[in-house]
């Protein structure tokens, strides 16, 4: 096992992480920009060491600084977290070179489910049901209105370094997807430095689930069922939940075993996150995969009782996986609500300032994940996340009472939070029936 990790990141994740290896009797080297310093989490890890300034470009993303702080603290691996450089295939190599195991997939595992093209062709290949599209990259006006015309209108032209939504365009007829061609095209290449696009059937009003996956290196592979993230604006969830709500058990399971099947295929070892758009009839269709620890992942340990963080530093250590398929029960219903520093009164507008008064609830089957504090300043430069709430509870009616009694338990004194919109889903009836898709929040707002 690992003698001392480095935490390539911040926050509540590296907060997460520490936690996770203190319990393993694992070292830890934090790394901290100066925007970060005398952050009290700190304190917890055995060294902390500052790679730069509060620009995550000049700190948390700054591959030879954070490889630095490796050597002068004498790590043997590296935990990337989410976000920042978690998914930078090259960050993976830098690190396996420099002989610092890294917290995740290989380089190439990464680089061929993080691309969608690649990804989307292993799933076919494993009987992955996927969004009819056209089969790669589109690079004619008349390519595309040839697949428009085959699955019909509406269809959905997406870039193929996007992601989270980002530069995705809707075409609903002829006209429509000859000028949005050319623009998608563009507006890719401006933002990611490639124009590749390509198509799909658009699917209306579907729920986002996605299935947590474990892989070890020695080819075994289990799924830890599913989470329902539909509750997003503008492509950040708010409310994650498991189960799913009203999805058939048979729907739920052929997810999942889609997912595993889908990670068998492609060599992948580390905790793993593959999304699925659910339709109206239960259809389910791969969109992407995600080569990380997700900030949701709490979600999934309530309901499996499966340490998420252990079991990926386990399997980066190359033990095998501690359980198998048929030792994962699904126990009770988990919410969690992401608590962000933002005004939902004024269009989510981040509200950075100082926390004044703190008071976390507690009680049974609650969890709070969190590195703010009184006293903590939520600053302009990182995301407004300060907290995740979460609740377990024998049923999902239950998981709804007890989230909205600690939503209104909790007091966060000095800045605005999400607070008081995610009381306004859960109080929803549509909610409380489980009658939710990705345009729930559009339409309550
Ligand atoms: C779609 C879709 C409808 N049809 N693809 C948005 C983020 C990216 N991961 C995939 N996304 C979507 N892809 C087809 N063919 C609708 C969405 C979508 C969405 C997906 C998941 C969660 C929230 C969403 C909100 C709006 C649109």
């Amino acid at each position: 096992m690992f003698k001392r990790i480095l935490i390539a990141n911040r926050g509540e994740i590296a907060l997460r992480i520490i936690r996770a290896c203190k319990e393993m009797g694992i070292g830890t080297v934090a790394v901290y920009s100066e925007a970060d310093r005398g952050a009290p989490y700190l304190d917890l890890a055995d060294e902390a060491i500052c790679i730069g300034p509060a620009r995550s470009s000049e700190s948390y993303l700054k591959i030879d600084r954070i490889i630095s702080a490796a050597e002068i603290g004498d790590v043997d691996a590296i935990h990337p977290g989410y976000g920042f450089l978690a998914e930078n295939a090259h960050f993976a190599d830098v690190c396996r070179s420099c002989r610092y195991e890294f917290i995740g997939p290989t380089s190439d595992a990464m680089a061929l489910v993080g691309d969608k093209n690649s990804a989307r062709s292993i799933a076919k290949q494993v009987g992955v049901p996927c969004v009819p599209g056209s089969d790669g990259l589109i690079s004619t006006e008349s390519e595309a209105l040839d697949f428009a015309r085959k699955v019909g209108f509406p269809v959905l032209i997406k870039a193929s370094a996007g992601g989270g939504g980002r530069g995705m365009r809707v075409a609903r007829d002829e006209a429509q997807l000859r000028t949005a061609i050319t623009q998608a095209s563009q507006e890719a290449s401006a933002a990611f430095g490639n124009g590749d696009i390509y198509l799909e059937k658009f699917i209306d009003g579907p729920r986002h689930v996605e299935a947590q996956i474990v892989a070890d290196k020695h080819g075994n592979v289990v799924h830890l069922w599913e989470r329902d993230c539909s509750m997003q604006r503008r492509h950040q969830k708010l409310v994650e939940e498991s189960p799913a709500p009203n999805l058939k058990l048979a729907t739920r399971k052929a997810l999942c075993e889609a997912a595993t099947r889908l990670v068998k295929a492609a060599d992948y070892f580390n905790a793993g996150t593959v999304e699925f758009l659910v339709d109206k009839d239960e259809n389910f269709y791969f969109i992407e995969m995600n080569a990380r620890i997700q900030v949701e992942h709490p979600v999934t340990e309530l309901v499996t009782g499966i340490d998420l963080i252990k079991t990926q530093i386990l399997v980066a250590a190359g033990e095998p996986l501690p359980f198998e398929q048929q030792d994962i029960v699904h126990r009770g219903a988990s919410i969690e609500c992401r608590i962000n520093a933002e005004d939902p009164e004024h269009h989510f507008r981040p509200c950075p300032g100082t926390i004044t008064q703190m008071i976390v609830p507690g009680g049974f089957g609650v969890r709070f994940d969190s590195h703010a504090h009184a006293g903590y300043t939520v600053g302009p430069t990182y995301d407004s996340m300060i907290g995740k709430l979460l609740v377990h509870q024998p049923t999902r009616r239950e998981a709804i009472d007890s989230m909205i009694r600690c939503l209104n338990e909790m007091r966060i004194e000095g800045i605005k939070t999400s607070i008081p919109i995610q009381l306004r889903i859960l109080e929803s009836p549509d909610f409380q029936e489980g009658r939710i898709d990705t345009g729930f929040i559009e339409r309550m707002l």
